[in-house]
């Protein structure tokens, strides 16, 4: 009996010259040449083509005849090297080409509703999501979450090397951490309840006691807005840590994490970057950092838009102090650190030398908020006082209270959205590209019930 061939990836396939091998995966895409049958063969990691020529199998050529788009197959075949002149160099495996002497069906698929072979999919937004069973499969979309993938590990190796320790919050809460009437409220058991916008107070309790701590959680916002930038549930990827000495401390660790997400991206995601022709964004030695108010100033004398003591920057105002920073210094990026105490939650820190403004900080990235944090308030008499300004019920806040009560030295974290980061990084026009299943106002996948 012939001895069963282990399987090999499609990348591998070149590692086998003149040999035989066996390869499975889904037909990409076949082409009826009348004396050969060409298809192109995708499996985890890559694409290889496949020959079938009935002179060489009688059967495989008869099996071929037949098979479609998005056949799952077996193929026992000959890794053959490419003629000079035919090498595909955008392919792991474009310098060989597999000569098939056995194909196997694995299963059949129907017809598909759209071309899954062309390089890009060309699909309107909601076909591309009412379709993700499908969609998913194309090359293109996989990279996008290839990158984002790599982002997220990227963010856990980089804060394990620190010393933080990964902890998991709650997707329930009983209350609302970042203000504003943007939560989904849920039934639970009777009660009310909300899904967690942020794990803003639970990372600050388990910093007080793990002292550097960070986390990769959903969390839920009901923007009621439709915009490119906003999702109803985001990954967001958020540090906290203890011992600061000033919130530039924090400042410094969320630009050493970036420069590091983009260190892995553009060592490990080189194809992914090309399929999409992007560059990644330029981060300087020293990003720049300006205070709100500055940044204000710098639009209006260079733009000559006044939004001087606007409480925040707009979607406008991100754009325009992007692009100024990057014509003069070459950065991508920005930090905005000074924001009105009051218009920011009460758990941000206000600088003590200017208490009207805080020492919360956004870094910005081709004019898109990627992050925010800061520092916080740490002091447990100045924290009661905040939760009174902000006209908070203290007894509602006591379990986090709890922890300032009993020392807790200065501190601050940031929080990142996995979704932003790969949206920029990919250069894609709209955020829900970036979900593999976006919840926005419109959209929760109806199709996707077991009820009867
Ligand atoms: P913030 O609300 O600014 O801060 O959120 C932090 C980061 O999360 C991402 N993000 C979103 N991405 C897509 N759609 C949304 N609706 C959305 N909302 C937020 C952004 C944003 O910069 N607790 C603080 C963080 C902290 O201070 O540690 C917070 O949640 O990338």
């Amino acid at each position: 009996m012939a001895q069963k061939l282990t399987r090999v990836l499609s990348s591998e396939a070149k590692d086998f010259i003149d040999k035989e091998i066996m390869l499975r995966g889904w037909v990409k895409i076949r082409r009826d040449h009348g004396k050969l049958i060409f298809f192109d063969l995708r499996d985890r990691n890559g694409i290889v083509q496949v020959i079938v020529n009935p002179k060489v199998s009688e059967d495989s050529y008869k099996v071929a005849q037949d098979i479609r788009a998005e056949y799952a197959v077996e193929v026992v075949g000959r890794v053959n090297k490419r003629p000079e002149g035919t090498v595909n160099k955008d392919l792991a495996s474009g310098t060989v080409e597999i000569e098939a002497i056995k194909i196997k069906v694995l299963a059949e698929a129907e017809t598909l509703p759209f071309d899954m072979g062309a390089d890009d999919l060309n699909l309107e937004l909601p076909t591309l999501l009412d379709h993700r069973s499908l969609t998913l499969r194309h090359p293109k979309i996989q990279a996008i979450f290839k990158v984002q993938a790599v982002i997220i590990d990227a963010f856990r190796e980089f804060f394990k090397q620190e010393g933080f320790f990964e902890f998991q919050a709650p997707s329930v809460v009983p209350a609302v951490a970042e203000g504003g009437a943007e939560v989904f409220a849920v039934d639970y058991f009777g009660h009310k309840a909300y899904l967690s916008q942020s794990p803003q107070l639970y990372k600050q309790i388990v910093m007080s006691a793990f002292e550097r701590v960070f986390s990769v959680n959903k969390i839920f916002r009901a923007e009621p807005s439709v915009t490119t930038r906003h999702l109803a549930e985001v990954v967001s990827l958020d540090a906290e840590m203890a011992f600061i000495d000033s919130w530039t401390d924090v400042k410094d660790m969320a630009e050493q994490v970036v420069r590091f997400i983009l260190q892995r991206v553009e060592k490990e995601c080189t194809n992914e970057l090309r399929l999409f022709k992007v560059g990644l964004p330029q981060m300087i030695d020293k990003t720049p950092n300006l205070s709100l108010r500055e940044a204000q100033e710098k639009i209006y004398k260079i733009k000559g838009r006044d939004v001087r003591g606007q409480k925040d920057l707009n979607p406008e105002d991100e754009r325009e102090i992007c692009e100024i920073i990057k014509r003069e210094t070459g950065s991508d990026f920005v930090f905005i650190y000074g924001y009105p105490t009051r218009h920011k939650p009460f758990y941000v820190y206000p600088n003590p030398d200017e208490p009207e403004y805080n020492e919360g900080m956004d870094l910005l990235c081709r004019g898109l908020e990627w992050l925010s944090g800061g520092r916080r308030v740490n002091d447990y008499q100045q924290l009661k006082q905040h939760v009174k300004l902000w006209k908070m019920d203290p007894k509602k806040i006591s379990m986090f209270l709890e922890a300032f009560r009993y020392g807790v030295p200065p501190e601050g974290g940031f929080a990142f959205g996995a979704e932003r980061i790969t949206m920029q990084i990919l250069q894609l026009s709209n955020i829900r590209e970036a979900s593999m299943f976006p919840r926005d106002m419109e959209r929760v996948d109806e199709r996707l019930s077991t009820q009867k």
